[in-house]
Protein backbone atom coordinates (compact mmCIF):
# COMPACT_ATOMS: atom_id res chain seq x y z
CA UNK A 1 0.00 0.00 0.00
CA UNK A 2 1.83 2.88 1.07
CA UNK A 3 -0.27 5.48 -1.14
CA UNK A 4 0.16 9.14 -0.84
CA UNK A 5 -3.07 9.62 1.26
CA UNK A 6 -3.59 8.02 4.76
CA UNK A 7 -7.23 8.67 5.66
CA UNK A 8 -7.58 8.80 9.48
CA UNK A 9 -10.54 8.74 11.42
CA UNK A 10 -11.32 11.74 13.43
CA UNK A 11 -12.79 11.41 16.98
CA UNK A 12 -12.61 13.51 19.87
CA UNK A 13 -11.18 16.30 17.86
CA UNK A 14 -8.59 13.96 16.93
CA UNK A 15 -6.87 12.30 13.90
CA UNK A 16 -6.67 8.93 14.53
CA UNK A 17 -5.70 5.78 13.37
CA UNK A 18 -8.14 2.24 13.66
CA UNK A 19 -7.60 0.14 16.50
CA UNK A 20 -6.83 -2.47 14.38
CA UNK A 21 -4.13 -0.52 12.84
CA UNK A 22 -5.19 -1.67 9.19
CA UNK A 23 -6.06 -0.36 6.39
CA UNK A 24 -7.48 -0.97 2.74
CA UNK A 25 -6.55 0.67 -0.78
CA UNK A 26 -8.85 3.61 -2.57
CA UNK A 27 -9.05 3.40 -5.85
CA UNK A 28 -9.19 6.14 -8.23
CA UNK A 29 -12.31 4.33 -10.55
CA UNK A 30 -11.31 6.35 -13.88
CA UNK A 31 -7.18 5.20 -13.67
CA UNK A 32 -8.16 2.01 -11.60
CA UNK A 33 -4.96 3.12 -9.39
CA UNK A 34 -5.32 3.56 -5.35
CA UNK A 35 -4.04 6.73 -3.70
CA UNK A 36 -5.25 6.46 -0.57
CA UNK A 37 -5.13 3.98 2.18
CA UNK A 38 -8.35 3.98 4.19
CA UNK A 39 -9.07 2.84 7.91
CA UNK A 40 -10.51 -0.50 8.20
CA UNK A 41 -12.31 0.59 11.67
CA UNK A 42 -14.05 -1.95 14.33
CA UNK A 43 -15.96 -1.92 17.37
CA UNK A 44 -13.42 -0.21 19.33
CA UNK A 45 -13.36 2.86 17.58
CA UNK A 46 -16.87 3.15 17.74
CA UNK A 47 -16.71 2.90 21.30
CA UNK A 48 -13.96 5.72 21.35
CA UNK A 49 -16.06 7.70 19.15
CA UNK A 50 -19.65 7.23 21.08
CA UNK A 51 -17.75 8.50 24.70
CA UNK A 52 -16.34 11.33 22.80
CA UNK A 53 -19.90 12.17 22.18
CA UNK A 54 -21.76 11.71 24.84
CA UNK A 55 -18.87 13.52 26.83
CA UNK A 56 -19.52 16.45 24.04
CA UNK A 57 -23.37 16.33 24.19
CA UNK A 58 -24.43 18.71 27.22
CA UNK A 59 -22.64 21.86 25.90
CA UNK A 60 -23.40 21.02 22.19
CA UNK A 61 -27.32 20.85 23.46
CA UNK A 62 -26.48 24.02 25.50
CA UNK A 63 -25.03 26.53 22.90
CA UNK A 64 -28.67 27.21 21.43
CA UNK A 65 -28.89 26.99 17.57
CA UNK A 66 -27.82 30.41 16.75
CA UNK A 67 -24.11 29.25 18.43
CA UNK A 68 -24.85 26.16 16.51
CA UNK A 69 -25.72 27.71 12.96
CA UNK A 70 -22.85 29.97 13.28
CA UNK A 71 -20.38 27.17 13.67
CA UNK A 72 -21.63 25.29 10.65
CA UNK A 73 -21.54 28.47 8.62
CA UNK A 74 -18.24 28.67 9.15
CA UNK A 75 -17.43 24.30 8.14
CA UNK A 76 -18.97 25.91 5.10
CA UNK A 77 -16.85 29.08 4.55
CA UNK A 78 -13.85 26.27 4.83
CA UNK A 79 -15.03 24.18 2.91
CA UNK A 80 -15.87 27.09 -0.14
CA UNK A 81 -12.39 28.72 0.73
CA UNK A 82 -10.95 25.08 -0.43
CA UNK A 83 -13.57 24.08 -2.78
CA UNK A 84 -11.17 23.42 -5.69
CA UNK A 85 -9.48 20.72 -3.45
CA UNK A 86 -12.79 19.34 -2.78
CA UNK A 87 -14.01 19.32 -6.07
CA UNK A 88 -10.36 17.42 -7.43
CA UNK A 89 -11.06 14.96 -4.35
CA UNK A 90 -14.31 14.44 -5.37
CA UNK A 91 -13.50 13.71 -9.30
CA UNK A 92 -10.64 11.18 -8.09
CA UNK A 93 -12.35 9.25 -5.86
CA UNK A 94 -15.14 9.03 -7.39
CA UNK A 95 -14.64 8.77 -11.38
CA UNK A 96 -17.33 11.63 -12.30
CA UNK A 97 -16.78 14.35 -14.51
CA UNK A 98 -14.76 17.43 -12.74
CA UNK A 99 -17.01 19.83 -13.63
CA UNK A 100 -20.19 18.10 -12.02
CA UNK A 101 -18.20 18.06 -8.63
CA UNK A 102 -18.26 22.05 -9.67
CA UNK A 103 -21.32 22.55 -10.47
CA UNK A 104 -23.11 19.91 -8.14
CA UNK A 105 -21.71 17.63 -5.74
CA UNK A 106 -19.40 20.63 -3.81
CA UNK A 107 -21.78 23.37 -4.21
CA UNK A 108 -24.71 21.64 -2.63
CA UNK A 109 -22.69 20.21 -0.04
CA UNK A 110 -21.83 23.83 1.33
CA UNK A 111 -25.38 24.61 0.38
CA UNK A 112 -26.80 21.71 3.01
CA UNK A 113 -24.56 23.08 5.78
CA UNK A 114 -25.59 26.45 5.45
CA UNK A 115 -29.63 25.64 4.93
CA UNK A 116 -30.23 23.38 7.98
CA UNK A 117 -27.35 25.60 10.30
CA UNK A 118 -30.33 28.05 9.56
CA UNK A 119 -33.07 25.52 9.63
CA UNK A 120 -31.83 24.84 13.09
CA UNK A 121 -33.07 28.12 14.39
CA UNK A 122 -37.14 27.31 13.58
CA UNK A 123 -37.22 24.27 14.97
CA UNK A 124 -39.55 24.75 17.78
CA UNK A 125 -42.72 22.94 19.33
CA UNK A 126 -45.99 23.23 19.94
CA UNK A 127 -48.78 24.64 22.04
CA UNK A 128 -52.23 23.32 23.07
CA UNK A 129 -54.60 25.00 25.18
CA UNK A 130 -58.17 23.24 26.69
CA UNK A 131 -60.49 24.61 28.94
CA UNK A 132 -58.33 22.28 31.35
CA UNK A 133 -54.73 21.98 30.09
CA UNK A 134 -52.00 23.60 28.92
CA UNK A 135 -49.89 21.61 26.90
CA UNK A 136 -46.57 22.26 24.88
CA UNK A 137 -43.79 20.22 22.97
CA UNK A 138 -40.42 20.64 23.24
CA UNK A 139 -38.00 19.35 20.60
CA UNK A 140 -34.97 17.90 21.69
CA UNK A 141 -31.84 16.27 20.74
CA UNK A 142 -31.26 12.44 21.12
CA UNK A 143 -27.90 12.89 22.40
CA UNK A 144 -25.76 10.51 19.89
CA UNK A 145 -27.17 9.67 16.06
CA UNK A 146 -25.63 7.83 13.45
CA UNK A 147 -25.53 8.48 9.57
CA UNK A 148 -24.54 6.35 6.97
CA UNK A 149 -23.71 7.66 3.30
CA UNK A 150 -22.87 5.93 0.62
CA UNK A 151 -20.76 6.60 -2.53
CA UNK A 152 -22.71 7.86 -5.47
CA UNK A 153 -22.90 11.75 -3.95
CA UNK A 154 -20.33 11.35 -1.52
CA UNK A 155 -19.85 14.72 0.24
CA UNK A 156 -23.51 15.86 -1.05
CA UNK A 157 -25.30 12.90 0.76
CA UNK A 158 -22.92 12.83 3.71
CA UNK A 159 -23.41 16.74 4.64
CA UNK A 160 -27.25 16.18 3.66
CA UNK A 161 -27.18 14.53 6.51
CA UNK A 162 -24.91 15.48 8.99
CA UNK A 163 -26.07 19.12 8.97
CA UNK A 164 -29.74 18.13 10.00
CA UNK A 165 -28.47 16.35 12.71
CA UNK A 166 -26.02 19.10 14.18
CA UNK A 167 -28.48 21.89 13.85
CA UNK A 168 -30.83 19.60 15.83
CA UNK A 169 -28.10 19.58 18.47
CA UNK A 170 -26.71 16.38 18.10
CA UNK A 171 -23.42 14.77 18.00
CA UNK A 172 -22.60 12.74 15.60
CA UNK A 173 -20.85 9.36 14.59
CA UNK A 174 -20.94 9.46 10.49
CA UNK A 175 -19.59 6.88 8.19
CA UNK A 176 -19.16 7.90 4.77
CA UNK A 177 -18.96 5.02 2.44
CA UNK A 178 -15.65 2.98 2.14
CA UNK A 179 -15.54 3.53 -1.80
CA UNK A 180 -15.93 7.07 -2.09
CA UNK A 181 -14.18 8.31 1.80
CA UNK A 182 -11.99 11.70 0.91
CA UNK A 183 -13.69 14.52 1.14
CA UNK A 184 -15.56 13.25 4.33
CA UNK A 185 -12.38 12.84 6.05
CA UNK A 186 -11.28 16.41 4.38
CA UNK A 187 -14.16 17.95 5.94
CA UNK A 188 -13.57 16.20 9.07
CA UNK A 189 -9.83 18.21 9.27
CA UNK A 190 -11.36 21.30 9.17
CA UNK A 191 -13.77 20.57 12.14
CA UNK A 192 -11.62 21.72 14.68
CA UNK A 193 -10.95 25.01 13.25
CA UNK A 194 -14.90 26.02 11.99
CA UNK A 195 -15.16 25.45 15.91
CA UNK A 196 -16.96 22.45 16.43
CA UNK A 197 -16.21 21.30 20.60
CA UNK A 198 -14.25 18.37 20.37
CA UNK A 199 -16.44 15.02 20.11
CA UNK A 200 -19.37 16.35 18.83
CA UNK A 201 -18.78 15.65 14.74
CA UNK A 202 -16.85 12.41 14.61
CA UNK A 203 -16.16 10.40 11.49
CA UNK A 204 -15.17 6.68 11.50
CA UNK A 205 -13.94 5.06 8.24
CA UNK A 206 -14.45 1.45 7.15
CA UNK A 207 -16.45 -1.23 5.44
CA UNK A 208 -20.33 -1.36 5.86
CA UNK A 209 -20.49 -5.05 7.22
CA UNK A 210 -17.56 -4.07 10.23
CA UNK A 211 -18.02 -0.62 10.93
CA UNK A 212 -21.17 0.28 9.63
CA UNK A 213 -23.03 -2.44 10.95
CA UNK A 214 -21.30 -2.16 14.25
CA UNK A 215 -22.50 1.86 14.39
CA UNK A 216 -25.95 0.83 13.59
CA UNK A 217 -26.10 -2.21 15.96
CA UNK A 218 -24.73 0.03 18.78
CA UNK A 219 -27.16 0.61 21.71
CA UNK A 220 -26.32 4.26 22.48
CA UNK A 221 -26.88 5.38 19.08
CA UNK A 222 -30.84 5.48 19.19
CA UNK A 223 -31.45 6.89 15.52
CA UNK A 224 -29.87 6.43 12.28
CA UNK A 225 -30.12 7.78 9.13
CA UNK A 226 -28.88 5.88 6.26
CA UNK A 227 -28.73 6.04 2.40
CA UNK A 228 -28.13 3.35 0.70
CA UNK A 229 -28.48 -0.26 -1.20
CA UNK A 230 -32.19 -1.71 -0.57
CA UNK A 231 -30.62 -5.46 0.61
CA UNK A 232 -28.49 -2.65 3.36
CA UNK A 233 -31.28 -0.79 4.35
CA UNK A 234 -33.38 -3.56 5.50
CA UNK A 235 -30.57 -5.45 7.36
CA UNK A 236 -30.15 -1.79 9.14
CA UNK A 237 -33.93 -1.83 9.67
CA UNK A 238 -33.96 -4.92 10.95
CA UNK A 239 -31.39 -4.92 13.08
CA UNK A 240 -33.12 -1.42 14.47
CA UNK A 241 -35.93 -2.96 15.15
CA UNK A 242 -34.52 -5.41 18.15
CA UNK A 243 -33.31 -2.83 20.05
CA UNK A 244 -35.99 0.11 18.79
CA UNK A 245 -34.17 2.24 16.98
CA UNK A 246 -35.73 5.38 15.14
CA UNK A 247 -34.44 4.32 11.20
CA UNK A 248 -34.57 6.93 8.17
CA UNK A 249 -34.10 5.01 4.89
CA UNK A 250 -33.15 6.89 1.90
CA UNK A 251 -32.74 3.28 -0.81
CA UNK A 252 -32.96 2.54 -4.53
CA UNK A 253 -35.21 3.68 -7.42
CA UNK A 254 -36.73 2.23 -10.69
CA UNK A 255 -37.81 5.00 -11.81
CA UNK A 256 -40.24 5.85 -14.55
CA UNK A 257 -40.19 9.32 -17.47
CA UNK A 258 -43.14 9.47 -19.07
CA UNK A 259 -43.31 11.30 -21.74
CA UNK A 260 -46.70 11.54 -23.46
CA UNK A 261 -47.24 12.83 -27.46
CA UNK A 262 -48.11 16.08 -26.18
CA UNK A 263 -44.90 16.88 -24.98
CA UNK A 264 -42.74 19.81 -25.81
CA UNK A 265 -40.26 16.80 -27.82
CA UNK A 266 -36.38 18.42 -27.59
CA UNK A 267 -37.18 19.21 -24.09
CA UNK A 268 -38.39 15.35 -22.91
CA UNK A 269 -35.58 13.99 -25.32
CA UNK A 270 -32.93 15.77 -23.57
CA UNK A 271 -34.88 15.87 -19.99
CA UNK A 272 -34.90 11.52 -20.29
CA UNK A 273 -30.94 11.72 -21.53
CA UNK A 274 -29.90 13.70 -18.24
CA UNK A 275 -32.34 11.89 -16.07
CA UNK A 276 -31.21 8.23 -17.51
CA UNK A 277 -26.86 8.95 -17.48
CA UNK A 278 -26.32 11.52 -15.23
CA UNK A 279 -23.48 10.79 -12.92
CA UNK A 280 -22.94 7.57 -15.28
CA UNK A 281 -26.57 6.56 -13.87
CA UNK A 282 -25.74 6.41 -10.46
CA UNK A 283 -28.56 8.32 -8.66
CA UNK A 284 -31.13 6.67 -6.75
CA UNK A 285 -33.16 9.57 -8.98
CA UNK A 286 -31.84 8.60 -12.19
CA UNK A 287 -34.71 7.85 -14.84
CA UNK A 288 -33.93 4.11 -15.95
CA UNK A 289 -37.25 3.44 -17.57
CA UNK A 290 -38.41 5.63 -20.18
CA UNK A 291 -42.20 4.74 -20.77
CA UNK A 292 -43.02 6.58 -24.65
CA UNK A 293 -46.29 7.02 -25.71
CA UNK A 294 -47.33 5.03 -28.78
CA UNK A 295 -47.63 7.61 -31.19
CA UNK A 296 -44.06 8.92 -31.10
CA UNK A 297 -42.53 5.89 -29.86
CA UNK A 298 -39.85 5.26 -32.91
CA UNK A 299 -39.25 8.86 -33.14
CA UNK A 300 -38.78 9.54 -29.96
CA UNK A 301 -36.33 6.36 -29.64
CA UNK A 302 -34.48 7.53 -32.33
CA UNK A 303 -33.44 11.09 -31.23
CA UNK A 304 -32.86 9.38 -28.14
CA UNK A 305 -30.33 6.75 -29.39
CA UNK A 306 -28.80 9.66 -30.69
CA UNK A 307 -28.54 12.18 -28.19
CA UNK A 308 -27.38 9.53 -26.12
CA UNK A 309 -24.47 7.96 -28.48
CA UNK A 310 -23.44 11.46 -28.74
CA UNK A 311 -22.79 12.07 -25.28
CA UNK A 312 -19.05 12.73 -24.16
CA UNK A 313 -17.11 9.84 -22.78
CA UNK A 314 -13.90 9.79 -20.90
CA UNK A 315 -11.49 11.48 -18.84
CA UNK A 316 -13.16 13.12 -15.56
CA UNK A 317 -11.00 15.70 -15.74
CA UNK A 318 -11.93 16.97 -19.00
CA UNK A 319 -14.13 19.57 -19.29
CA UNK A 320 -15.75 18.68 -22.14
CA UNK A 321 -17.00 15.48 -20.31
CA UNK A 322 -20.31 14.24 -19.32
CA UNK A 323 -20.03 11.09 -18.43
CA UNK A 324 -16.73 9.65 -16.60
CA UNK A 325 -16.30 6.59 -15.04
CA UNK A 326 -18.14 4.11 -12.38
CA UNK A 327 -17.10 4.13 -9.24
CA UNK A 328 -15.29 0.77 -8.47
CA UNK A 329 -14.49 -2.42 -10.44
CA UNK A 330 -17.30 -4.77 -8.86
CA UNK A 331 -19.76 -2.26 -9.33
CA UNK A 332 -19.06 -1.83 -13.62
CA UNK A 333 -18.94 -5.51 -13.33
CA UNK A 334 -22.14 -5.62 -11.95
CA UNK A 335 -23.93 -3.22 -14.55
CA UNK A 336 -21.67 -5.30 -17.31
CA UNK A 337 -23.85 -8.52 -16.29
CA UNK A 338 -26.82 -7.04 -16.12
CA UNK A 339 -26.73 -5.99 -19.67
CA UNK A 340 -25.99 -10.01 -20.04
CA UNK A 341 -29.08 -10.42 -18.56
CA UNK A 342 -30.75 -8.14 -20.64
CA UNK A 343 -29.53 -9.75 -23.46
CA UNK A 344 -30.46 -13.15 -22.38
CA UNK A 345 -34.33 -11.81 -21.64
CA UNK A 346 -34.55 -10.75 -24.92
CA UNK A 347 -33.71 -7.30 -24.91
CA UNK A 348 -32.48 -5.51 -27.92
CA UNK A 349 -29.48 -3.00 -27.27
CA UNK A 350 -29.88 0.16 -29.52
CA UNK A 351 -26.40 1.90 -28.55
CA UNK A 352 -23.57 1.29 -26.23
CA UNK A 353 -24.01 -1.44 -23.77
CA UNK A 354 -20.16 -2.41 -23.63
CA UNK A 355 -17.42 -1.36 -21.71
CA UNK A 356 -15.62 1.78 -23.15
CA UNK A 357 -12.21 1.76 -22.99
CA UNK A 358 -10.63 5.31 -23.30
CA UNK A 359 -7.17 6.03 -24.67
CA UNK A 360 -4.62 7.15 -22.28
CA UNK A 361 -4.17 7.77 -18.90
CA UNK A 362 -8.07 6.12 -18.21
CA UNK A 363 -6.93 2.91 -20.30
CA UNK A 364 -8.03 0.87 -17.17
CA UNK A 365 -10.44 2.99 -15.82
CA UNK A 366 -14.14 1.87 -15.27
CA UNK A 367 -16.36 3.32 -17.81
CA UNK A 368 -19.18 1.99 -19.64
CA UNK A 369 -21.16 3.39 -22.87
CA UNK A 370 -24.32 4.78 -22.29
CA UNK A 371 -27.08 2.31 -23.14
CA UNK A 372 -30.74 1.91 -23.86
CA UNK A 373 -32.32 -1.14 -24.82
CA UNK A 374 -35.84 -1.75 -26.15
CA UNK A 375 -38.30 -5.07 -26.41
CA UNK A 376 -38.38 -6.05 -22.77
CA UNK A 377 -41.40 -6.90 -20.81
CA UNK A 378 -42.05 -4.83 -17.42
CA UNK A 379 -41.86 -8.16 -15.36
CA UNK A 380 -38.19 -8.80 -16.37
CA UNK A 381 -35.12 -8.44 -14.05
CA UNK A 382 -33.86 -5.74 -16.23
CA UNK A 383 -37.37 -3.47 -16.18
CA UNK A 384 -37.93 -4.34 -12.08
CA UNK A 385 -33.85 -4.73 -10.83
CA UNK A 386 -32.03 -1.32 -10.20
CA UNK A 387 -29.13 -1.28 -12.39
CA UNK A 388 -27.46 1.66 -11.03
CA UNK A 389 -25.61 2.36 -13.97
CA UNK A 390 -25.78 3.93 -17.77
CA UNK A 391 -28.56 1.76 -18.52
CA UNK A 392 -32.28 2.91 -20.00
CA UNK A 393 -34.96 0.51 -21.14
CA UNK A 394 -37.89 2.03 -23.32
CA UNK A 395 -41.35 0.46 -23.54
CA UNK A 396 -43.98 2.33 -25.60
CA UNK A 397 -47.60 2.89 -23.40
CA UNK A 398 -51.36 3.46 -25.24
CA UNK A 399 -53.33 5.82 -23.04
CA UNK A 400 -52.68 7.12 -19.50
CA UNK A 401 -53.76 4.17 -17.67
CA UNK A 402 -51.02 1.99 -19.35
CA UNK A 403 -48.44 4.52 -18.57
CA UNK A 404 -49.77 4.66 -14.79
CA UNK A 405 -49.80 0.78 -15.03
CA UNK A 406 -46.28 0.20 -16.43
CA UNK A 407 -44.88 3.58 -14.12
CA UNK A 408 -46.25 1.79 -10.88
CA UNK A 409 -45.07 -1.55 -11.76
CA UNK A 410 -42.17 -2.35 -9.91
CA UNK A 411 -41.19 -2.57 -6.28
CA UNK A 412 -39.53 0.85 -5.83
CA UNK A 413 -41.67 4.22 -5.52
CA UNK A 414 -39.17 6.97 -5.40
CA UNK A 415 -39.26 9.11 -8.10
CA UNK A 416 -40.90 9.86 -11.56
CA UNK A 417 -40.99 12.00 -14.32
CA UNK A 418 -43.71 13.51 -16.90
CA UNK A 419 -43.22 14.99 -19.65
CA UNK A 420 -46.42 16.82 -21.15
CA UNK A 421 -47.52 20.39 -22.35
CA UNK A 422 -51.28 19.56 -21.04
CA UNK A 423 -51.05 21.13 -17.43
CA UNK A 424 -54.03 18.84 -16.05
CA UNK A 425 -52.66 15.55 -17.56
CA UNK A 426 -49.29 16.42 -15.57
CA UNK A 427 -51.40 17.18 -12.60
CA UNK A 428 -53.67 14.02 -13.08
CA UNK A 429 -50.77 11.47 -14.11
CA UNK A 430 -48.83 13.16 -10.93
CA UNK A 431 -51.39 12.04 -8.12
CA UNK A 432 -51.61 8.70 -9.47
CA UNK A 433 -47.85 7.69 -9.68
CA UNK A 434 -46.70 5.91 -6.77
CA UNK A 435 -43.74 7.45 -5.56
CA UNK A 436 -42.25 10.08 -2.79
CA UNK A 437 -41.44 12.21 -5.89
CA UNK A 438 -42.79 13.61 -9.17
CA UNK A 439 -41.48 16.11 -11.37
CA UNK A 440 -43.78 17.46 -14.56
CA UNK A 441 -41.66 18.65 -17.32
CA UNK A 442 -38.23 18.09 -15.46
CA UNK A 443 -36.45 16.09 -13.78
CA UNK A 444 -34.18 16.70 -10.48
CA UNK A 445 -35.11 20.07 -9.83
CA UNK A 446 -34.65 20.09 -6.01
CA UNK A 447 -35.68 22.56 -3.30
CA UNK A 448 -34.07 21.56 0.20
CA UNK A 449 -37.63 22.77 1.81
CA UNK A 450 -39.57 19.89 0.09
CA UNK A 451 -39.98 15.80 1.77
CA UNK A 452 -37.52 13.77 -0.01
CA UNK A 453 -37.96 10.16 -0.04
CA UNK A 454 -39.14 7.36 -1.21
CA UNK A 455 -42.47 4.46 -1.10
CA UNK A 456 -42.41 1.02 -1.14
CA UNK A 457 -38.92 -0.67 -1.31
CA UNK A 458 -37.10 2.70 -2.36
CA UNK A 459 -37.71 3.91 1.62
CA UNK A 460 -38.85 4.85 5.01
CA UNK A 461 -39.41 8.16 5.98
CA UNK A 462 -38.94 11.56 4.33
CA UNK A 463 -35.66 14.29 4.77
CA UNK A 464 -35.51 17.94 3.81
CA UNK A 465 -36.48 20.93 5.30
CA UNK A 466 -37.65 20.36 9.09
CA UNK A 467 -38.74 17.13 8.85
CA UNK A 468 -34.71 16.22 8.46
CA UNK A 469 -34.21 18.44 11.73
CA UNK A 470 -37.58 16.24 13.08
CA UNK A 471 -36.02 13.09 12.66
CA UNK A 472 -33.08 13.66 14.84
CA UNK A 473 -35.08 15.29 17.93
CA UNK A 474 -37.60 13.23 20.05
CA UNK A 475 -40.54 15.08 20.96
CA UNK A 476 -42.17 15.70 24.68
CA UNK A 477 -45.19 16.70 25.57
CA UNK A 478 -45.39 18.46 28.95
CA UNK A 479 -48.79 19.71 29.94
CA UNK A 480 -50.25 21.33 33.04
CA UNK A 481 -53.61 22.66 34.09
CA UNK A 482 -54.68 25.91 32.65
CA UNK A 483 -53.76 28.29 35.02
CA UNK A 484 -55.49 31.26 32.84
CA UNK A 485 -58.85 29.36 32.61
CA UNK A 486 -58.63 28.04 36.21
O1 LIG B 1 -24.36 0.05 -1.25
P1 LIG B 1 -24.47 -0.16 0.30
P2 LIG B 1 -23.42 -0.69 -2.30
C1 LIG B 1 -27.74 0.77 -4.59
C2 LIG B 1 -27.30 0.49 -6.01
C3 LIG B 1 -26.06 -0.30 -5.82
C4 LIG B 1 -26.43 -1.12 -4.62
C5 LIG B 1 -25.28 -1.66 -3.83
O2 LIG B 1 -28.26 -0.28 -6.67
O3 LIG B 1 -25.76 -1.10 -6.93
O4 LIG B 1 -27.17 -0.24 -3.81
O5 LIG B 1 -24.35 -0.63 -3.58
C6 LIG B 1 -22.75 0.95 4.31
N1 LIG B 1 -24.50 -2.05 8.07
N2 LIG B 1 -27.34 2.07 -4.10
O6 LIG B 1 -23.21 -2.11 -1.94
O7 LIG B 1 -23.77 -1.42 0.71
C7 LIG B 1 -21.62 1.13 3.32
O8 LIG B 1 -20.38 1.04 3.96
C8 LIG B 1 -24.32 -0.73 8.06
C9 LIG B 1 -28.36 3.07 -4.08
O9 LIG B 1 -22.22 0.12 -2.46
O10 LIG B 1 -25.89 -0.01 0.65
C10 LIG B 1 -21.93 2.51 2.77
O11 LIG B 1 -21.47 3.51 3.66
N3 LIG B 1 -23.85 -0.07 6.99
C11 LIG B 1 -27.94 4.28 -3.42
C12 LIG B 1 -23.46 2.52 2.72
O12 LIG B 1 -23.86 1.50 3.63
C13 LIG B 1 -23.55 -0.78 5.89
C14 LIG B 1 -26.56 4.64 -3.23
C15 LIG B 1 -24.08 2.24 1.36
O13 LIG B 1 -23.57 1.05 0.87
C16 LIG B 1 -23.71 -2.18 5.86
C17 LIG B 1 -25.65 3.53 -3.26
C18 LIG B 1 -24.22 -2.82 7.02
N4 LIG B 1 -24.45 -4.12 7.06
C19 LIG B 1 -26.06 2.30 -3.71
N5 LIG B 1 -23.35 -2.62 4.63
C20 LIG B 1 -28.91 5.40 -3.27
N6 LIG B 1 -30.05 5.16 -2.64
O14 LIG B 1 -28.64 6.51 -3.68
C21 LIG B 1 -22.96 -1.54 3.92
N7 LIG B 1 -23.06 -0.42 4.69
Amino acid sequence: MANGIKIQNFIGGQMLPPASGEYFDSINPAIAQSFADVPDSDARDLELAVTAAEKAFPAWRGMGAEKRAAIMHKLADLIEANAERFIEAECMDNGKPLSLCAAVDIPRAIANLRFFADAGKLLGGNTYESPGSYSYTLRQPFGTVAIISPWNLPLLLFTWKLAPALAAGNCVIAKPSEVTPLTAFMLSAFANEAGFPKGVLNVLHGRGPKIGAAITQHPRTPAISFTGGTATGREIYSGGAKLLKKVSLELGGKNPTVVFDDADFAKAVTGAKMAGFTNQGQICLCGSRVLVQDTIYEKFRDALVKEASDMSIGDPLQPDILLGALVSKAHMEKVLSCLDIAEQEGGRILTGGRRKIVPGRCAEGYFIEPTIIEGLPLHCRTNQEEIFGPVVTLMPFRDEDEAIRLANGTEYGLAASIWTEDAARGERVAARIDSGIVWVNCWNMRDLRTPFGGMKNSGVGREGGLRALEFFTEEKTVSRPNAAKA
